[in-house]
């Protein structure tokens, strides 16, 4: 052997181990569902079949430039033209080669999954709606017995680690305080849409990434096959806390599911009274604090100095030092209340009165009527947040 071919075979010894051995996060996760496997099956195979025609056109191309040179004393040939018979056969015969590739080796399993992923209806057993928004996913289960079921999930990573540079937790940004619970080896069928702009919502051992559209109603499905925790993101660019609206289902066996479902509406229900109770300042600013710091932070910040323009202050604000009901106790338009109920329209303030409980919102609002050096004092009771809407 030459020295230039000993040096070739050298260097490829050295790469190949690393690239067969190399770590398993360059590959897929293991799939959770019959759509994922599926697809990665439909991968793998495209692989293998794109890599043998690279290989087999590369070696011919390498072989005749090596040994068909010029310098070998070959002449390049002169025949052209459609009439050439040699010329036909040579560009039919691959041209033939390609198109059984792509219709039938690769078509195939291409258009079984692809007609896998749309059929969302044949044998489903439960419904799920999923609500993008500016930065938070919120579930309601459409039917069944967990019918009625409607949470949000927010971003759980700790402040100090977001901007203050602390260590990073084992589950940075994929963190949520009320991660989405479905049972295993159940068909669900999953509608997707958003109330503000486009987002993804995507788990990546599920083989699901659909978008969320404002005024659309997509769908797609899944099957969990093994119970476990599955994390996932929103995968398409919808604004300054696109990287905060993390997807964490819990797949749980059928009987652990159902006593979720009981303990959720249980905690529903205890959720509606608290609503009618009277709430004192402590509670309010605690529970305050807790809402704050989960939802509102991203934009307005810890310490309500906000990021403007964009996201205004609240400290020293207007609004929020501003009354909220008129005197004959009507909500004020564009007040603070009003802004959190309905959003500010063309901003990136959203209306909150969705997803946010009474007590939530008049905890929240007098929160920060209180806090970052505003003084206005005054309290906001849940009632009244009811009876604003
Ligand atoms: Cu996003």
């Amino acid at each position: 052997m030459s020295s230039k071919w000993k040096c070739l075979v050298a260097v490829l010894a050295a790469i190949v181990p690393a690239v067969v051995f190399a770590d398993y996060t360059w590959n897929f996760p293991e799939p959770a569902t019959p759509l994922a496997l599926d697809t990665l099956n439909v991968h793998n195979k495209f692989m293998i079949i794109t890599i043998v025609i690279f290989t087999a056109v590369l070696a011919i191309m390498l072989y005749s430039m090596a040994v068909h040179r010029k310098s070998a004393g070959h002449k390049s040939a002169d025949f052209t033209g459609p009439k050439n018979r040699k010329q036909l056969i040579w560009t039919l015969v691959p041209f033939a080669i390609l198109l059984y590739i792509d219709f039938i080796l690769m078509g195939i399993p291409a258009a079984h999954s692809i007609f896998m992923m749309e059929d969302t209806k044949t044998n489903a057993q439960m419904v799920l709606k999923v609500t993008g928004s500016q930065w938070k996913w919120q579930y309601e289960f459409i039917d069944g017995d967990a019918q009625g079921i409607k949470f949000v999930s927010n971003l759980t990573t700790p402040q100090d680690q977001l901007y203050k540079g602390a260590p990073k937790g084992e589950h940075y940004l994929l963190e949520v305080d009320n991660e989405l619970v479905l049972p295993t080896n159940k068909k669900i069928r999953v509608l997707l849409t958003a109330t503000d702009v486009i987002h993804n919502w995507w788990v990546p051992q599920f083989g699901v990434a659909r978008d969320a559209i404002p005024g659309f109603l997509r769908e797609t499905w899944l099957e969990i096959e093994k119970p476990g925790i599955y994390r996932g993101q929103c995968k398409e660019l919808c604004g300054r806390g696109h990287g905060y609206m993390p997807v964490v289902v819990r797949a749980v066996p059928e009987e652990e599911f159902k006593t979720w479902v009981v303990a959720k509406k249980e905690e529903a229900s205890k959720l509606a009274a608290a609503a009618d109770k009277e709430w004192s300042k402590d509670e309010l600013m605690a529970k305050g604090g807790e809402v704050y710091n989960k939802i509102c932070v991203v934009c307005h910040q810890a310490n309500g100095q906000g990021l403007p323009p964009a996201f205004p202050a609240l400290a020293g604000s207007k609004v929020v030092n501003g009354p909220v009901v008129d005197a004959s106790g009507h909500l004020i338009k564009d007040s603070h209340l009003d802004r959190v109920l309905n959003g500010k329209a063309g901003t990136a303030m959203q209306a909150f009165k969705n997803t946010l409980s009474d007590a939530e919102i008049a905890a929240v609002v007098t929160y920060e009527r209180n806090s970052f050096g505003n003084t206005i004092g005054g309290i906001i009771q849940p009632t009244q947040v009811a009876g604003l809407r």
